[in-house]
């Protein structure tokens, strides 16, 4: 069976995830700690997730290589991913909310049954490099809510019902990947239209976020 190593928060691992779901590919999920360095570099060289190990037993990573070997019939119309301007727009839209989520959600990943204590930290002190003590991201919390708010707002305005498209595509998978970050943040609601949205992803990907935290085995105690 084809095996996908992953991080539950990481909007990457989520777009395989999703691919696979939307899909119908079966896949054994292998979630990972934070820290964990060694098996990675063995499987790719490099300390990045997700990892498709396919049947022939080698390694991939990046999200979107993964996906377009999974999807060899365009049934996600990747070929939008081939048109330049679609892309450079796509990247932009996802820079302008990744920037806000990323910050204000961080700190409330790393306490989810994800993490334990290392991986915590581990985390928290690798991306504190790049963003600033999260004790600050916490602060300026009204802040990330502000310009969200904004972005999330111009985008709900190209659901038709989905991403400047009436069917799921790869998109769309991109776009909810790092959007679902944000239902882990108690005090944000979604507007209604963009929550729908979500959940129509959900639906058409059979995304299940906590999934592999629902089987026993992977029951901590905290
Ligand atoms: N371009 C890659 C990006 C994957 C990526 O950035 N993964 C992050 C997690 S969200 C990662 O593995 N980071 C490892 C680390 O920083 O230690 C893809 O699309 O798969």
């Amino acid at each position: 069976m084809i095996e996908l190593y992953h991080y539950i928060h990481c909007p990457f691992c989520v777009r395989v995830r999703m691919a696979f779901g939307a899909l119908s590919v079966s896949y054994k999920s292998l979630p990972l700690p934070y820290n964990e360095e060694k098996s990675l570099i063995e499987m790719t060289g490099t300390k990045m997730l997700p990892i498709v190990k396919w049947q022939d037993g080698s390694a991939q990573n990046e999200s979107l290589d993964i996906i377009k070997k999974l999807d060899s019939e365009n049934k996600l119309k990747l070929d939008v991913l081939d048109d330049q301007e679609r892309v450079d727009e796509l990247n932009n839209l996802l820079d302008r909310l990744g920037s806000p989520i990323h910050n204000l959600v961080m700190p409330y990943w790393i306490y989810t049954q994800e993490f334990d204590e290392t991986s915590r930290e581990y985390f928290q002190k690798k991306k504190e490099v790049k963003r600033g003590p999260f004790k600050d991201l916490m602060k300026n919390k009204k802040d990330f809510l502000k310009i969200l708010a904004k972005e999330i707002m111009s985008f709900q305005n190209y659901l038709g019902p989905f991403y400047k498209s009436e069917t799921l595509t790869i998109q769309d998978i991109m776009i909810a990947s790092h959007l679902w970050g944000l239902y882990v943040l108690p005090e944000f609601q979604f507007p209604l239209k963009v929550h729908e949205y979500l959940q129509r992803v959900k639906q058409e990907t059979k995304f299940d976020y906590h999934e592999d935290f629902f089987k026993d085995s992977n029951i901590r105690e905290f």
